[in-house]
């Protein structure tokens, strides 16, 4: 039970009501994909936390370094009432914030948003303990559909950490980012941790590690859609492959059949075929070029008033304010 009052816009119902339309979609197309936010059940998350600790898995470690570096010039630049957490992932980035925050003394109020209830309860509580002088209030939602929610004293900061901007289109991505904008107040500010495009064989390595964590990661959706949906997968009936598309710079993570197969999934109505070799993409992980998310945000409507990368020029987080 959690100690933090939760605001729940997503039950399990409407999860795997949204599970089962996007399967039917993803899993019928010419080409098939699946959206990469079902990699995040308790098993995926916690393999998720796993790969931030891996040596190739850059973009954690350097995003860290820019916050641990900059967050005391974050609060003074935005005065934040209220830190607005989207995917509320790993908490020690977002002390990092708060204990800056704090230590400037504007902050009342944590809004960590999440998809997964159990993992915001778990954090928001972790959070509520260790400062008692907050407000936290969890918000259970999904960020490209309950933005329009957001409560918090104002200014507020939105921090949308990790590279997550990463995995939408291009086209969803330009309306998400209008999205953030249109509920925030001329003034506030959004916080956004970009992958920075690089030499292919780093980028690579980093969805494919030698200990294969990201490959149990990635075959990680077939179970959730076992589970979930009492498919039949058998997740090691498909390869884990990372692949640079170079054209749209960004990396997309495959799951190849290495047979011929044919599953079904009962609780989406299908049986869907697999040829030898025939891939379903599970995930896209844009990287960024500092002059391309300048622009993306003007387009949006926030203007970058700050920008940073950690030493190796790897990842890059920008400071941006919602402008009319
Ligand atoms: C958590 C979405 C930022 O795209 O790098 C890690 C997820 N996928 N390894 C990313 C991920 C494969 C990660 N994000």
């Amino acid at each position: 039970m959690s100690d933090v009052d939760l605001d729940v816009h997503h039950s399990g119902e409407d999860v795997t009501e949204a599970l089962r339309e996007d399967v039917r979609e993803g899993l019928s197309a010419a080409q098939k994909w699946l959206p990469s936010k079902w990699f995040y059940d308790a098993r995926g998350s916690e393999l998720f936390e796993r790969i931030t600790e891996l040596p190739e898995y850059y973009p954690t470690r350097s995003e860290r370094e820019v916050l641990r570096r900059e967050a005391p010039e974050i609060a003074a630049v935005t005065g934040a009432r209220t830190l607005v957490e989207l995917g509320s992932g790993s908490s020690e980035k977002t002390r990092l914030l708060l204990d800056a925050l704090g230590a400037y003394g504007t902050l009342e109020e944590f809004v960590p948003l999440d998809v997964s209830e159990s993992a915001l309860a778990e954090a928001a509580d972790a959070i509520a303990r260790d400062y008692p002088a907050l407000t936290v209030r969890g918000v259970v939602g999904d960020f490209t559909e309950h933005l329009g929610l957001l409560p918090g004293e104002r200014p507020r900061i939105v921090a949308f950490l990790g590279g997550t901007i990463g995995n939408f289109l291009p086209a969803d991505r330009a309306k998400f980012l209008r999205s953030v904008r249109d509920v925030l107040t001329e003034g506030e500010w959004l916080l956004l941790g970009t992958d920075l495009v690089k030499d292919e064989g780093t980028l690579v390595r980093a969805y494919d590690d030698a200990r294969g964590v990201t490959a149990e990661f990635n075959r990680n959706v077939l179970r959730v859609l076992n589970e979930r949906l009492g498919a039949d997968f058998d997740p090691a009936a498909f390869e884990h492959v990372s692949h640079w598309d170079a054209e749209n710079e960004w990396i997309e993570m495959r799951l190849r059949a290495r047979a011929a197969t044919r599953v079904h999934i009962p609780g989406a109505g299908m049986e869907v075929t697999f040829a030898a070799g025939e891939h379903v993409r599970t995930e896209i992980s844009a990287k960024f070029r500092p002059e391309g998310v300048r622009a993306e945000l003007a387009d949006a409507g926030l203007a970058v008033e700050r920008w940073w990368t950690d030493e190796r020029g790897l990842f890059g987080v920008s400071l941006s304010r919602a402008v009319s």
